[in-house]
């Protein structure tokens, strides 16, 4: 069997828990298989290194797992990572082209570092290593490495939205982008939206054939395309529901709010996740449903993230207004409608958080998948499960659709969905979680990763170019 190359920004201890939704994945994946994990260490190389010439990549094993790193400079950081990574791309994938900031230097920034990043690939590399590269911070990646003469099969994962032609097109730099995908074999997304909107780019912009469903020929190449919606681990999860962390919180949770209903909202503060819109359906409920005054409670917690890029500090002043002004109009002295916290949540003890929560708000203005989703499903008590109010522009609503759905800009419907839910009679939480549980066992991550692997493993490009 091949050995598997994993290949993302950011890297992480595969022994540590860890919190994102790529780190989980990456972290399972290659315990499977065993292999090695590439990418930047997250440090920044002081300026007497930099001057010294090339930076070093740190290689060490732990188990299966062997970890390659590299720092990366001052320069090389603030162009290509927070430049064209968070200030062009995740903007303009989330449909968020007014927060985009195009600049040269970004542009350049981001091929000079995957360029490097091939560069100090292409000597671990074995011939028969499957390699597999992570999201919109290494789309011409494969491109680099084509250019130095790998010929391995290599596949790529958008963990974030595609978005549509005419919106990607507003990249100067947006032919390029997607013509490095056609240098991959296999290019994966979240959703079925996303592959309709990546293939109407190319036939557009590229005039593309379809050949047979799933691949596309383009840049005189063939492209393998496909759907593989991320999942979670569902046991693990629901088995850190059961263990100490999760059983105490969830005991804290339901004797402190044993008088309240709890609404329970978890995410990175990003503009994203509609988290000021979600405030405002809040605002909305209590407004429009008075009964729940007293009673409803919105547990919001927004992880602190990227905090160096200008947009997230105007979300963060946004939401400490809106959640003051919340609990100024509406608190009274016993009750606070809203408990806002700025934190990240050990991951022992969020399933506890969850179970104890009669409703979750995952409301994203756009999200690739949304791991929290499927994560509040797992934690549920099956016997008495909370309900799900979930957007209809996550990636997840295409699988979840029993969850309650909504449009995150439409303050009062989503405020009804919200009543709808704390409502909602037992037998339909019921039925309802029954169908969500079994859509999430169906594809979990094992199902994920297996999936991917294999369609890679026997995707073949036709290199005539
Ligand atoms: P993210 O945008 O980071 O990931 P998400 O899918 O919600 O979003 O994953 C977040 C993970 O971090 C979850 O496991 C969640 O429990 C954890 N997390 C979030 N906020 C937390 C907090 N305050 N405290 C503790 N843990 C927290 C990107 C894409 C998503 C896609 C994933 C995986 O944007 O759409 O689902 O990758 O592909």
């Amino acid at each position: 069997m091949s050995r598997l190359v994993v290949v993302s920004n950011r890297t992480a201890d595969p022994r540590k828990t860890a919190a994102g939704g790529l780190a989980v994945a990456v972290r399972e994946s290659l315990q499977q298989t065993g292999g090695l994990w590439f990418g930047w260490s997250g440090k920044i190389r002081s300026e007497t290194d930099a001057a010294a010439g090339q930076p070093d990549v740190r290689v060490q094993t732990t188990g299966s797992v062997t970890l390659a790193t590299l720092d990366l400079d001052q320069r090389d950081y603030d162009t290509y990572y927070l430049g064209y990574a968070n200030d062009v791309l995740w903007p303009v994938f989330h449909y968020r082209l007014d927060l985009a900031n195009f600049d040269v230097r970004f542009a350049a920034g981001y091929r000079r570092v995957n360029q490097l990043f091939a560069r100090k690939l292409m000597p671990l590399l074995r011939p028969d290593d499957l390699i597999w590269v992570h999201d919109y911070h290494l789309i011409p990646l494969a491109a680099e490495l084509r250019a130095m003469g790998c010929t391995n099969r290599i596949g790529f994962f958008l963990h974030i939205p595609m978005p549509p032609p005419l919106i990607m097109a507003a990249i100067p730099e947006h032919e390029w982008l997607m013509r490095s995908l056609f240098a991959y074999d296999l290019v994966g997304f979240q959703a079925e939206a996303d592959v309709t909107h990546f293939a109407h780019y190319v036939e557009s912009e590229a005039q593309a054939h379809r050949l047979e469903p799933g691949r596309l020929r383009a840049f005189q190449r063939t492209l393998r395309v496909g759907a593989y919606p991320i999942g979670i681990d569902v046991d693990e999860f629901a088995g850190l529901a059961q263990g100490k962390e999760g059983r105490e919180m969830f005991a804290r949770m339901r004797e402190e709010y044993s008088r309240r209903r709890l609404l329970i909202g978890v995410d990175r503060l990003d503009y994203s996740k509609g988290l000021p819109q979600r405030v405002h359906a809040f605002r909305e409920l209590l407004a429009q449903y008075p009964e729940n005054h007293n009673s409803a409670t919105l547990i919001q917690i927004a992880s602190p993230s990227r905090e160096d890029v200008g947009a997230y500090d105007d979300l963060r002043r946004q939401m400490d207004s809106l959640c003051g002004e919340i609990n100024g109009d509406y608190g009274e002295l016993d009750w606070m409608p809203v408990r806002y916290i700025h934190r990240n949540v050990a991951r022992k003890r969020l399933p506890g958080l969850y179970r104890a929560s009669r409703v979750a708000l995952v409301t994203p203005l756009r999200d690739g998948m949304n791991l929290v989703a499927k994560e509040f499903i797992a934690a549920q008590d099956p016997a008495d499960p909370g309900m799900l109010v979930l957007s209809r522009f996550a990636g997840a609503a295409e699988q979840l659709t029993d969850a309650l759905l909504v449009n995150p800009y439409d303050a009062q419907g989503t405020a009804q969905a919200i009543q709808r839910a704390l409502t909602m009679p037992l037998d339909e939480r019921i039925n309802r979680h029954t169908r969500l549980t079994q859509r999430i066992r169906e594809h979990d991550v094992h199902w994920w990763c297996a999936s991917f692997l294999e369609a890679l493993e026997h995707s073949g490009q036709e290199h005539d170019s």
